[in-house]
């Protein structure tokens, strides 16, 4: 702890923007009246999730358990269309999953381009907690998933089919703001213990490329966690989510001590000022949890809403926006 002092004041005397009010809320000593347990989860389907996820939380449990629960509600509904099974498929037809898990111990595991499994974010777990790696993809996900003992399905549901069939008449690829990319889940929690953990689950951009893989499974850009500071998820266009790395861009905007609100911003506004011939055609949202429960958002466009659960607090919040 001490060198780590050192090394905050260092960067403080060299000129980063840390303030010295800021640095009462840096997360480099355990806050002292934490809001915990809470969950925090993207769009509407984050309510219900959420509530799986209390399951685990309300009983003292861990925010890695939590979260995988919570997700798995999601990526179980066939209505969903860019979760899991029902997810709206590539341009070929074929359904491709990409999800990515992180506890508090900073331990990660991922899968991407995986087929015929409906829950990814377990898979992710098992190869975070069985295997030497990070990221299993495709075939080797998938063997690696049925090895695991997962069962394999068709994930084209009648509608996902009825969906993919109909955009094929003009195979018009031009990603919808709020409606294609609605419907990923992104999920982060502080448990009862004051530790953090996150999941993202998704079947990507409807219609993309085969073999396309998003900012979901990505390790900094879908999803980021620091025990010692916070966690991040992100939504919507997963390309600039990954060019801007969003999710570990905002973990450190929060190391400097930004709020978790103003850390979403932030990146919001790089991808603004990055991209600005791209920024008004795409929705990208993020979503953020800091060590002391204290939870922000922030999209490029009107309509990313998040969902909230504490032990005094249940609801669905309009996240602040950019706007075009
Ligand atoms: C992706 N970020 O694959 C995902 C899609 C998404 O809400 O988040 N949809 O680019």
């Amino acid at each position: 702890m001490a060198n780590r002092r050192k090394f905050l004041k260092s960067s403080i005397y060299s000129g980063l923007a840390v303030t010295t009010a800021s640095l009462s809320s840096m997360a480099c000593e355990a806050p002292k009246d934490p809001k915990k347990p809470i969950v925090i989860s993207t769009w509407n389907h984050g309510m219900e999730a959420n509530a799986g996820a209390w399951e685990v939380l309300s009983k003292k449990g861990r925010a890695v358990d939590a979260v995988e629960k919570g997700v798995r509600i999601t990526e179980d509904d066939p209505n969903n269309a860019t979760v899991g099974i029902g997810g709206f498929p590539d341009r070929d037809g074929v359904v491709t999953l990409d999800a990515c898990i992180m506890d508090e111990f900073e331990n990660c595991g991922s899968v991407a381009f995986l087929q015929n499994i409906k829950n990814p974010i377990s898979v992710a777990r098992k190869v975070m907690d069985d295997t030497p790696h990070v990221m299993l993809v495709g075939e080797g996900a998938r063997r690696f998933a049925v090895e695991k003992g997962f069962k394999e399905e068709n994930l084209l549901t009648e509608k996902s089919e009825k969906a993919w069939k109909n955009w094929l008449k003009n195979q018009d690829y031009k990603p919808k703001i709020n409606v294609e990319n609605h419907d990923t889940i992104g999920m982060v929690a502080l448990d009862d213990m004051g530790n953090l953990s996150g999941a993202c689950t998704t079947s990507g951009a409807a219609w993309k490329m085969h073999g396309r893989v998003g900012d979901s499974p990505i390790i900094g850009a879908g999803l980021y966690v620091d025990n010692e500071v916070g966690a991040c998820t992100a939504t919507g266009l997963g390309e600039f989510v990954i060019k801007i790395c969003g999710a570990h861009m905002i973990v450190e905007l929060m190391r400097q001590g930004l709020s978790p609100s103003e850390a979403c911003k932030q990146a919001v506004e790089r991808i603004v000022r990055k991209y600005p011939n791209d920024y008004k055609d795409l929705q990208v949202g993020f979503l953020a949890l800091s060590k002391s429960g204290e939870y922000g958002a922030y999209s490029i466009h009107k309509g990313f809403n998040f969902a909230v659960k504490s032990n005094d607090q249940e609801e669905l919040i309009d996240a602040p926006y950019y706007g075009s």
